[in-house]
């Protein structure tokens, strides 16, 4: 096959950052963004040049120390050489392998967790083809729990407001802040980098022009953070620049000035939440001493005192949001700043009312402040899994180090599983955990890792069996979300590379060889599976009596608008309006200020109100700055890291990191050079930029780069390509969420002199074929 493709004309495609249109000309793909997107996504022209990028894996891979030793402990993953295979030898290998594990361990050894973002399809989605197939052909498999997003809100909220759900997609509406906020506090800010990408795929990004009517109309956004760049800048009204990690204090000061002055609102935190009393002897300082006021914050934050007390004072009577990015959880203590939030609206009044109260996450993503679908939208069924045993996601390295240590985690006492098989399709970790030579310990301790990659991640090359999947334009799908009205029929633009399969036919090929084949597939191809998927909407649609097209009549027109739902504030206002009759999810049914729950679990480190605790993970004369690492703006995490779109955004091959003048003079840098940041965990180089929009004493370096270690062999490999995730904490965010704390660290910042390693991480690995010598 030539990779010169006739003309053709544009079909449609979908993706977690927008939908669009490709067509072939002159050899080339042309995306061009949907019509109706009023703000398209650039990360979407990171296609034409990843599609057939040398980094693309087109053949099966067997690492050779696993084909030769088999399976076993080997901590030559990452630096070894890999065996060509052909398709019915690697299945029939790996097939023997699964059943060798489950045979002599149980699917209790195999986990499956497989965090990650994948691609947008609603049938392709790996990791639910994954979990598909372990639960057929396994009965199961050890799952993760929560995600690296919202690990340690997705816990707290429950126990203090309600639902995670209700808490962040079904409460403040975008249209409702146009038309009624007067004041937004953004904790984290709600960079319009972020709100362009939406889980499962988004038609029109709003968030834009949602925060320019919501300023011109009188609105003040006022942005918490440490970058500036986290509010656009039309709509930055007020920059408070706060020491990363500090918001919690910040919050208690607002909420200490709002007590001084006898202007919190006493009624609704009699009628509608539990526990004031005891929360407010903490903030007074009645119970510790330590009275939480504007001068004992400026100390902690380095906001000025005066600005806090000015800060608080504008806030009562007005219809007040205080929204909180989910930065500022992916951090020690980060349940704290969430629950703070939600004690801040309720004293101000504002939960449940029209563009007030709070909305977690709230333009950290574009799932959030929409409408939702009046008409489901399918996804794979994933069957049932019969083991019991599960992580906190971001607990990986820690499980596979320390198979049966125990661990706490909302309250109960759990032990980690002792996993002989590790399975990933359609995440990599070498991305989104911390301490990455941490991790490279982990995956040395296991018998076998799996990987299906449609490229060579550092996951892959540290994995035993690397398949080769498709990527989304080499397949057919339907594309959507509960929260976007447009479903996409995601035609196929370009013929599989190499000799990549979609996840699904790996899967069938598995199930077949393990005898569940009937089971697995339901005797369905990919084309039935969509048809079958698509019934659901279309079923939905009949119900209403609208207009309800065959799949076929769907597939022709590229696209269907589907209904949506009015918004109606969901349980929060519900809640506010009928305090008895709507109660909160929670175990009081109101806002938790005190939860006795979360104080009978007696964590030192997640007491029973929200409480400022200093974090251990502070700054010292060996690593005086706090390091950001951030979503970055080019790409979504590390998916195409070497498309057209983020390369150009690199400079001279190397992810850009940010730092302010005063602290790029002490180190003599200067903008445009090269820097190495390090700490006891690792070292990276990265190009700099220089620049106020940072403040002093951080420096930022956003997650994606891929993995790039200049010699393999080191304990500690420099990662000549600048992943901030060799710098960062591998320790959860308390005992109560064990959430991933990857967004802040500690580190030292130096110039580097000398010559500058090339970039290898998109080069494939040393490949033999079988029965052959490797070259030298
Ligand atoms: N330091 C630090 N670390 C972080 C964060 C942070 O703020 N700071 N943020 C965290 C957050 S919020 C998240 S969500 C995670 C994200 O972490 P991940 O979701 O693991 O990151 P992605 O790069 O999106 O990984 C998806 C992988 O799936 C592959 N893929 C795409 N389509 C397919 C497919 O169809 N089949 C298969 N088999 N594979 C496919 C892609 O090539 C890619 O390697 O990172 C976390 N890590
Ligand atoms: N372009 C792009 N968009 C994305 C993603 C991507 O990879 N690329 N990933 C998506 C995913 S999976 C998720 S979960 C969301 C993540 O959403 P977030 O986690 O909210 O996104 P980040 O960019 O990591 O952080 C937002 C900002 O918070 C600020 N910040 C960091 N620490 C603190 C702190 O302690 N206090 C305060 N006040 N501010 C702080 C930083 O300056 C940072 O720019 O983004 C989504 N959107
Ligand atoms: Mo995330």
């Amino acid at each position: 096959m030539t990779d010169r493709m006739k003309d053709t004309p544009a079909k449609p495609h979908s993706s977690h950052w927008g939908a669009f249109s490709g067509a072939w000309k002159d050899g080339k793909l042309v995306i061009v963004p949907h019509p109706i997107d009023p703000d398209p996504n650039p990360i979407i022209q990171n296609f034409p040049e990843a599609l057939r990028h040398k980094a693309r894996i087109a053949k099966p891979m067997v690492r050779r120390g696993w084909l030769e030793n088999g399976p076993g402990k080997d901590d030559r993953r990452g630096r070894d050489e890999f065996v060509e295979m052909e398709w019915d030898a690697v299945l029939d290998l790996l097939a023997a392998e699964l059943k060798r594990v489950n045979d002599e361990h149980g699917a209790k050894a195999v986990f499956g967790g497989s965090y990650g973002w994948s691609s947008a399809g609603r049938f392709h989605h790996a990791q639910s083809q994954l979990h598909r197939f372990l639960n057929v052909a396994l009965g199961g498999y050890v799952r993760s729990v929560n995600s690296y997003s919202a690990g340690a809100s997705m816990v707290i909220l429950p126990h203090v407001l309600g639902n995670y759900d209700d808490v962040s997609r079904k409460n403040v509406a975008w249209d409702e802040i146009v038309a009624h906020t007067d004041v937004i506090l953004a904790f984290g800010g709600m960079a319009t980098k972020n709100s362009r990408v939406a889980s499962g795929g988004i038609s029109r990004h709003t968030e834009h022009q949602d925060m320019v009517a919501a300023s011109r109309r009188g609105c003040r956004l006022v942005l918490i953070s440490p970058l500036k760049s986290d509010l656009p800048d039309e709509v930055n009204n007020e920059w408070v620049p706060l020491k990363p990690g500090t918001d919690t204090a910040l919050m208690l000061a607002l909420a200490h000035t709002l007590v001084s002055d006898n202007s919190h609102d006493r009624g609704l935190l009699d009628s509608h939440c539990t526990g004031w009393p005891v929360f407010e002897d903490y903030l007074m300082g009645r119970s510790d001493g330590q009275p939480k006021d504007a001068a004992w914050a400026a100390g902690i934050t380095g906001v000025n005192a005066d600005d806090i007390r000015a800060l608080a004072r504008r806030l009562p009577g007005k219809r007040v949001l205080v929204t909180v990015a989910h930065s500022l959880q992916r951090a020690e203590h980060g349940e704290q700043p969430v629950w703070m939030a939600s004690v801040l609206a309720a004293m101000l009044g504002q939960h449940g009312l029209p563009g007030g109260g709070y909305n977690y996450a709230l333009g950290a993503i574009a799932n959030y402040g929409r409408r939702h679908n009046a008409v489901p939208i399918a996804a794979l069924p994933q069957g049932k899994n019969n083991v019991g045993d599960f992580i906190p996601v971001a607990r990986i390295s820690d499980m596979l180090l320390n198979p049966g240590a125990p661990f706490d985690y909302n309250g109960q006492r759990l032990a980690y599983p002792d996993i002989k098989l590790v399975y990933w399709a359609g995440g990599n970790p070498f991305h989104h955990h911390q301490d990455l030579n941490r991790l490279r310990r982990a995956f040395a301790a296991v018998d076998t890792l799996v990987v299906h990659e449609i490229a060579w991640t550092a996951t892959a090359r540290h994995a035993d069996i690397v398949l080769p999947c498709t990527m989304t334009l080499e397949r057919e799908d339907i594309g959507g979300a509960p929260t976007d009205p447009l479903m996409v029929a995601m035609h196929r633009l370009a013929e599989p590379f190499g000799e990549a399969r979609d996840d699904y036919d790996i899967f069938t090929g598995l199930a077949g060889r393990l005898g569940c084949k009937d089971a697995f597939t339901e005797g369905r191809t990919s084309g039935q599976w969509l048809r079958h998927l698509y019934s659901f909407t279309r079923d939905g649609l009949a119900a209403r009596g609208l207009e309800a097209p065959d799949f076929d009549t769907f597939w022709v027109r590229g696209e269907l608008t589907l209904p949506q739902l009015p918004h109606d504030g969901g349980s929060i206002r519900a809640f506010r309006n009928d305090p008895a009759g709507k109660p909160l999810a929670t175990a009081s049914g109101k806002i938790e200020i005190f939860s006795d729950k979360i104080a009978s679990f007696n964590y030192a480190d997640c007491p029973g109100h929200p409480s400022w605790i200093a974090p251990v993970d502070v700054i010292s004369e060996t690593t005086p700055l706090q390091l950001v690492a951030n979503q970055p703006a080019s790409r979504l995490h590390s998916q195409f890291d070497f498309g057209g779109h983020s390369s150009a955004e690199k400079r001279r091959g190397r992810e850009v990191a940010r730092m302010n003048p005063a602290d790029a003079r002490a180190r003599d840098i200067a903008d445009g050079d090269i820097i190495k940041l390090f700490n006891d965990r690792g070292a990276c180089l990265a190009a700099v930029v220089v620049t106020d929009g940072i403040m002093p004493g951080v420096v930022q370096l956003p997650t994606g780069a891929w993995y790039d270690p200049e010699d393999i062999n080191d304990d500690k490999p420099l990662c000549v390509h600048g992943n901030p995730n060799v710098l960062t904490r591998d320790v959860g965010t308390s005992s109560l969420a064990q959430g991933c704390t990857g967004q802040l660290t500690t580190v030292q910042v130096e110039k580097f002199i000398g010559n500058l390693p090339p970039i290898q991480a998109y080069d494939p690995p040393v490949a033999v074929k079988a029965g052959l010598e490797a070259a030298e």
